[in-house]
C-alpha cells in the first residue's frame, strides 16, 4: 500500500474518516440520519475509514467488559447492515491500533487544560455527576479524537452538529503541531448535513436524541421493536395547533418529524406539507410511523443475521485493523521522528 509521505501528495482518491461510541445496543435515527447515512453515500467517492470508538465509550465509567465486547459488535453489524462496504470503507476497531492512543499523549502536551475543559460536552456530561467525579479521560476525550482523525489525514469528518467544536480543536491542534515543529497534518473539515445535523428527542423536541440522555419514549433506536417505534412515534410530542408545517422556532416538534419523514423517504419538506394540508398530525404521524417501521423492519433482520455470522465479522475485523494500522503507524512515526523521540527499535 503506498501511503503518502506528506498532506502535499495526496492519495488517489481524498479520505473520509469518522467514528461512532459503542454505548448502546442499538444506534438511533439521530446517529444514523445525522451522521452515519453519509458515512454510506461517501464511500462512492472517497477512501473512506470507519471505526467504533471503544476508547471513547469508557470515559464516561467502565461497562460490563461483556456487554462492551457485544455493543462492539453489535455496532459493526448495524454498520454493514446499512450499507458500509468493507470492500470498499476500511472498517476497524479504535482500541486495536495502537497508534491511536499514542499521538492522543503528544496532542495532550500541546492542549491547554482550560482549552480541554471549554468543551461543552465535557461540560454537559462532567455537569451531570459534579465535575469531580469527571474523570481525566472525559475531559482528554476530544484530543482523543483528535487523534482519531488526524492520524488518516482525511479531507472530510461526517458528524452531527454536537461534534463541530471538536472538530475545531483538532484543526487548532493540527495546526500548532504543524507551527511548532513541521507540516505534518492535513487541517480536515466537518462534514454537516444542515437538514439532519440535530434529530431531537421525540419527547423533548428542542434537546438532542440521544443515546445516554434520552428517555426510552424520547428515541428510536434502529434495532427495537419495530411496532415499538411505530408507537413512539405516533405519540410523540406535537405542538400545539393541527397544522404540519415547518417551523423550528414555534413547532420543533412537527419540525423534527418532518426532517425524519423527508430524510427517509425522499420527499421534500414543502411537498409534504402540502401532502398534509388540512388533514392534521394524526395522519401525519400514521404515515410516518409506517416509513419507520419500512425502514427499520429490513435493517433489523439483516444486523441479527450478520450477528450470527461471527467469523465473518472477525475477518472484516481483521483486515480493517490491518489497512488502518498500516495508515495511522506512518503518521505516527513522523510525528515520533518530528517531536524528537527516538525511533523504536522494530
Ligand atoms: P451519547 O448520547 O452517548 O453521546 P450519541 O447518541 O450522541 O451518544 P454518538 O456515538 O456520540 O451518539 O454519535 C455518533 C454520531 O451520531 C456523531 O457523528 C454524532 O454527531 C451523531 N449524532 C448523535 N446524535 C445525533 C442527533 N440527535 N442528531 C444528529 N446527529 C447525531
Ligand atoms: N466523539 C464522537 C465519536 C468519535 C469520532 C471520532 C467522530 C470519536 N472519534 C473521530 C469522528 C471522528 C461522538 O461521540 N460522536
Amino acid at each position: 500500500m503506498s501511503e503518502p509521505a506528506a498532506p502535499s501528495s495526496p492519495p488517489a482518491r481524498p479520505r473520509v474518516l469518522s467514528g461512532i461510541q459503542p454505548t448502546a445496543d442499538s444506534f438511533h435515527f439521530g446517529n444514523y440520519l445525522g451522521a452515519l447515512r453519509q458515512w454510506v453515500a461517501l464511500q462512492e467517492d472517497y477512501d473512506t475509514f470507519f471505526f467504533i470508538a471503544d476508547l471513547h465509550a469508557i470515559t464516561m465509567g467502565q461497562q460490563d467488559p461483556k456487554v462492551l465486547r457485544s455493543r462492539v459488535r453489535r455496532a459493526v453489524a448495524q454498520l454493514l447492515a446499512m450499507g458500509v462496504d468493507p470492500q470498499r470503507s476500511t472498517m476497524f476497531i479504535q482500541s486495536q491500533v495502537p497508534a491511536h492512543a499514542q499521538l492522543a499523549w503528544v496532542l495532550e502536551c500541546i492542549t491547554g487544560y482550560g482549552e480541554a475543559r471549554r468543551m461543552t460536552q465535557f461540560k454537559d456530561k462532567s455537569a451531570k455527576g459534579g465535575e469531580g467525579q469527571a474523570s481525566v479521560g472525559l475531559l482528554t476525550y476530544p484530543i482523543l479524537q483528535a487523534a482519531d482523525i488526524l492520524l488518516y489525514r482525511p479531507e472530510y469528518v461526517p458528524v452531527g452538529e454536537d461534534q463541530r467544536q471538536h472538530l475545531e480543536l483538532t484543526r487548532d491542534l493540527a495546526g500548532r503541531f504543524n507551527n511548532r515543529y513541521e507540516r505534518t497534518f492535513r487541517l480536515p473539515e466537518p462534514y454537516i448535513l444542515k437538514a439532519t445535523a440535530k434529530i431531537t428527542d421525540l419527547q423533548e423536541p428542542t434537546a438532542k436524541m440521544s443515546k445516554s440522555a434520552s428517555s426510552a419514549a424520547g428515541i428510536i433506536e434502529l434495532l427495537d421493536d419495530p411496532a415499538v417505534s411505530a408507537r413512539k412515534i405516533r405519540s410523540a410530542v406535537t405542538d400545539s395547533g393541527t397544522e404540519v408545517r415547518f417551523d423550528m422556532e414555534h413547532k420543533p416538534g412537527i419540525s423534527n418529524l418532518l426532517t425524519i419523514f423527508s430524510s427517509l423517504t425522499g420527499r421534500s419538506v414543502p411537498d409534504l406539507e402540502q401532502a398534509y394540508d388540512g388533514r392534521g398530525y394524526g395522519d401525519f404521524k400514521k404515515d410516518l410511523a409506517d416509513a419507520v417501521v419500512d425502514f427499520v423492519t429490513p435493517f433489523r433482520d439483516r444486523t441479527l443475521e450478520l450477528l450470527d455470522d461471527v467469523a465473518r465479522l472477525d475477518a472484516i475485523l481483521r483486515d480493517g485493523e490491518e489497512r488502518a494500522a498500516a495508515v495511522a503507524q506512518r503518521t505516527l512515526a513522523d510525528v515520533y521522528e518530528r517531536v524528537g523521540f527516538m525511533a523504536p527499535s522494530r
